[in-house]
């Protein structure tokens, strides 16, 4: 089957009737990033079905704006922490933390696909937007730059740009519990034992403080400034302005949050490895590693030269596509999640933000790793970036979505010309 099609059977496939799974088995509820991939995805084929993505997920946004990272539709034992073990008390019950608010950013690309058939369905939603990204603003960039809360807020679990705040949080005293990851797929693609045993143990202190967001901040285990948030948020505020500007509204409140947001980020600038970085909030230490959050400054038009020469020197050390971590680190692991592997999603966000800086060569070789990955082996979660072996989940939501409108043989500009 032609590769485009087979695209458009996954994301089908993956529908839930107004929501999309990322895949099934390994991840059986709505995530919050992936959602906004797959309204772009869809977009390319069946634009009001784009839109009822944005508005399943924001349907379960809870009363201070916070937009959960997970909605748990309906009961399935085969993930692990499922709803009973985040215990938040919202229905539909949701998790207790959030993800990249890239969702503005793919509502101003689905609309612009079709802006009169988008207009009431973009102001049905302008107002959830505003207050979740008030919510950013006012909870998780109290420090100046984004914060996390935990590393699954980043979307980037596992990667190296945790391990400093990951080494303060003790998940000794976890108790007892059965992963559900690792019987989907081959547990040396997966985050290990000890890490699983920290991620529960910050599930737990929310828990125990009733997801008091506040609080969680001020005392919870695990507190870092995510690069990679960061940027997509400053992104999406932009992004944001223009849809609010779209609809008459006043915009002013989130230009003021993007302008103080970007003034932030000199505090994420580590001189001594050239680039962005995470830091702990809690004692003020960079990770000192170079991680593809630092590499989404391009969508914010947040680059530099410097951060250009990182670029090359971590993307020209593979074969496809930009990789989740440094591989001239000894964290490196090619086929272990974020740390090594290359990520078709995030390539395509680096991507629009190459074609607007006007690096259009940089924009057709990622389009043309990626989409080499995915012809050699399948729409995969995630690929070793040096063999393209597919790693994680098959089918994958996000994947498909960006073969549709970035990765595809049609948007290949450079096609025929020879
Ligand atoms: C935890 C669904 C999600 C993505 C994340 C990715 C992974 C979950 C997990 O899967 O995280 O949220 O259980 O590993 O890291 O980016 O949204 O595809």
């Amino acid at each position: 089957m032609d590769l485009t099609e087979r695209a458009r059977q996954i994301l089908r496939q993956n529908d839930k009737g107004g929501y999309t799974l990322p895949t099934h088995g390994l991840y059986p509820y709505q995530w919050n990033w992936d959602s906004a991939f797959a309204a772009w995805g869809f977009a390319t084929f069946d634009m009001p079905r784009a839109w009822d993505e944005f508005d399943t997920l924001l349907a379960s946004q809870w009363d201070d704006g916070m937009v959960p990272h997970i909605i748990f539709h309906q009961p399935d034992p085969s993930y692990f922490p499922g709803p009973d073990v985040w215990a938040t008390g919202q229905s539909p019950a949701t998790s207790g933390i959030s993800q990249p608010p890239v969702a503005a950013t793919m509502a101003r690309l689905v609309w612009e696909m079709d802006k009169d058939a988008s207009h009431d369905r973009l102001a049905a939603i302008y107002p959830k937007l505003l207050a979740w990204h008030r919510w950013w603003h006012d909870v998780r960039c109290t420090h100046g730059p984004a914060a996390i809360i935990h590393p699954w807020e980043s979307g980037r679990d596992n990667c190296p740009d945790w391990d400093i705040g990951m080494a303060g949080v003790d998940g000794s005293n976890v108790g007892e519990y059965t992963r559900r990851d690792t019987g989907h797929v081959d547990p040396s693609m997966r985050p290990q034992k000890e890490q699983y045993d920290k991620y529960i143990t910050m599930v737990q202190f929310g828990v125990s403080v009733g997801w008091d967001q506040a609080r969680i901040v001020a005392e919870g285990p695990f507190l870092m400034a995510d690069p990679g948030i960061t940027f997509i948020l400053l992104r999406a505020h932009e992004d944001l302005i223009i849809l609010g500007q779209a609809l008459g509204e006043d915009t002013a409140e989130i230009a003021k949050w993007a302008a103080t947001l970007r003034a932030s980020l000199s505090d994420i600038w580590n001189p001594a490895i050239g680039a962005y970085d995470a830091k702990n909030l809690r004692d003020g230490q960079f990770a000192n590693v170079l991680g593809s959050g630092a590499l989404l400054a391009y969508v914010a038009d947040a680059g530099n030269p410097t951060l250009d020469d990182q670029l090359m020197r971590v993307w020209d050390a593979v074969t496809y596509g930009v990789p989740s971590a440094d591989p001239h680190h000894d964290t490196f692991d090619t086929r272990r999640y974020w740390r090594g592997p290359s990520w078709p999603f995030l390539n395509a966000l680096i991507a629009v933000g190459f074609r607007e800086m006007g690096r259009h060569d940089l924009d057709a070789r990622l389009r043309r790793e990626t989409a080499a990955a995915i012809a050699k082996n399948g729409f995969a979660e995630y690929f070793d970036p040096h063999d393209a072996t597919a790693c994680g989940g098959m089918d994958f939501t996000w994947t498909a979505a960006i073969w549709l409108t970035w990765a595809g043989p049609e948007h290949d500009q450079t096609r025929g010309a020879a």
